[in-house]
């Protein structure tokens, strides 16, 4: 059993170091739990004895080890008591001055009078076992904190605030008024279900569905928002394909280089576009080699181009053979957007450039890597390839982006679907009912309302440690 399995449940007083390590202007050491107050003024020496002072207050006072009367540093403690804190539980916050010594001597004072090192995402699992948020939002938190563009934060905010778990809650909530009409009947194991009550049931399994369905559907653009859209630019050797992705980037990561066969890696970086988390890959050029290296090369080429949201398929707008290069390259990528981009448009003249539009689609975009030409409308194509009419659209539509949630959604609609069979097929009652119960158990698993210990440690392990 893992330390974590161990602790999962404990209400002993934790404490962790709740800002980034390395060196910064202050630090702030979390401190939550039962014990708090003692441990506090086990340490803290101001003109008030924290344990007595009133929640949502802060004290400038020192740290001092009492055991040898040092000085650690001056610092402000926060107090938030039970159970108005982010854990419901009674916690200091120690904002000191931002040296790694400082927090590092603090966490270990702490831990001397009674204090637990936290495990990652532990506040966090307290606030959720102790009500304050349900485990879609628990698992916001990280998302939130793991957000660095508009549309990962948007997504996380919104379930956050609850808006995934409101209406999980609704579903259940509807299928728990079917659910209390069957087992009316659970005294009277004879009768038939009453055509009223069986209408009723129906059209509730049947909107249960509807939305479910509906939130299945968003997990594609979901999974976009929040982890980002995956675009490997791929091309024969030589096309440009690393200028373009320091372009993008606008810094030169990728070695360019003259000759062919320079980009032997994949090398992948986010950038945002119209606020829009995209995961750019520069890849090995796409060809024939007998180097092994090389060939290695190709096949995480190939990788990239299997795992893609959006192809970037760039050809050298000087080859001769660009326009077979483009067809192997639409024929390779099957059902995934390809966005076809001619580049080294400085060396065409108007001519050539008409002579390529006559033989290319017309959707082909023509770039110079290089320039700068064209890049604009290349960024606005990758948004368009996701979201038609361009942009993040700022609506409310309630998206899932977690596998967790579609796989419990996935068995909650199964076993709707086995609901509404029996339905048709005028089952007992308690055969409908136990396919009921199961449903809304599955729906239950996305806010954590029976959570088995495992799937909690995998969540909140994947937190890190203060938070
Ligand atoms: N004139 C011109 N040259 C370009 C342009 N884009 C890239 N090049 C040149 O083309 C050569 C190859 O560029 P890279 O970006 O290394 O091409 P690549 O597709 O990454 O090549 P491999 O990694 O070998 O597959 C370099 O000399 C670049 O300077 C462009 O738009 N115009
Ligand atoms: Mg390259």
């Amino acid at each position: 059993m893992s330390s974590r399995a161990k602790n999962l449940r404990s209400n002993d007083t934790i404490a962790a170091v709740a800002t980034p390590s390395g060196v910064g202007g202050i630090h702030v050491v979390r401190l939550s739990g039962p014990d708090s107050r003692r441990i506090a003024d086990s340490i803290f020496v101001g003109r008030t004895t924290l344990s007595e002072a009133p929640s949502h207050t802060a004290h400038h006072g020192n740290i001092v080890d009492r055991s040898t009367g040092k000085l650690l540093d001056d610092v402000i403690a926060v107090l938030m008591w039970e159970p108005r804190s982010y854990t419901c539980e009674d916690t200091v916050e120690f904002s000191t001055h931002g040296s790694p010594y400082i927090s590092g001597r603090l966490i270990e004072m702490l831990i001397a009078n009674g204090a637990r090192l936290a495990e990652p995402g532990e506040f966090t699992l307290r606030a959720f076992l102790n009500g304050r948020l349900d485990l879609s939002q628990a698992e916001a938190v990280a998302d939130l904190i793991a957000a660095r563009t508009e549309s990962g934060h948007r997504i996380a905010l919104a379930q956050l605030a609850g808006n995934l778990s409101n209406l999980i809650n609704q579903l259940r909530d509807n299928l728990l008024t079917s659910l209390s009409l069957l087992e009316a009947y659970t005294d009277f194991p004879e009768e038939d279900i009453e055509l009223s009550h069986y209408q009723q049931v129906k059209t509730t399994v049947e909107l249960a569905r509807g939305e479910i369905d509906k939130l299945l559907n968003s997990f594609d653009t979901g999974r976009i928002l929040r982890d980002g859209l995956r675009v490997p630019i791929i091309g024969p050797p030589n096309s440009g394909k690393s200028s373009l992705f320091n372009y993008l980037l606008d810094h030169d990561r990728a070695i360019v280089f003259s000759e062919p066969g320079t980009t032997r890696d994949t090398i992948s970086e986010c950038i945002s576009i119209g606020g829009l988390t995209v995961q750019l890959t520069d890849t090995a050029g796409l060809h024939d080699s007998c180097d092994p290296v090389e060939n290695a090369g190709v096949e995480r080429s190939m990788k990239a181009i299997d795992r893609a949201d959006v192809l970037i398929a760039l050809v050298d707008g000087t080859s001769n053979d660009l326009v077979d290069a483009v067809a192997a390259m639409t024929k390779r990528s099957g059902n995934t957007p390809i966005l076809c981009v001619v580049n080294k448009v400085d060396l065409l003249d108007d001519s050539e450039i008409e002579a390529l539009r006559a033989s290319l689609s017309a959707k082909t975009l023509y770039i110079s890597a290089l320039r700068g030409n064209g890049i604009e409308e290349l960024r606005q194509a990758v948004l368009e390839s996701v979201f038609p009419g361009g942009g993040l659209r700022e609506d409310d539509e309630i998206r899932i982006a977690s596998i967790r949630h579609k796989a419990a959604l996935l068995n909650a609609k199964e076993q709707l679907g086995a609901v509404a069979l029996a339905l048709s097929e005028q089952r007992s009652h308690e055969f409908v009912a136990f396919d009921l119960k199961l449903a809304m158990a599955s729906l239950g698993e996305i806010t954590g309302e029976i959570t088995a210990d495992e799937v909690l440690n995998r969540i909140f392990s994947d937190f890190c440690i203060g938070k």
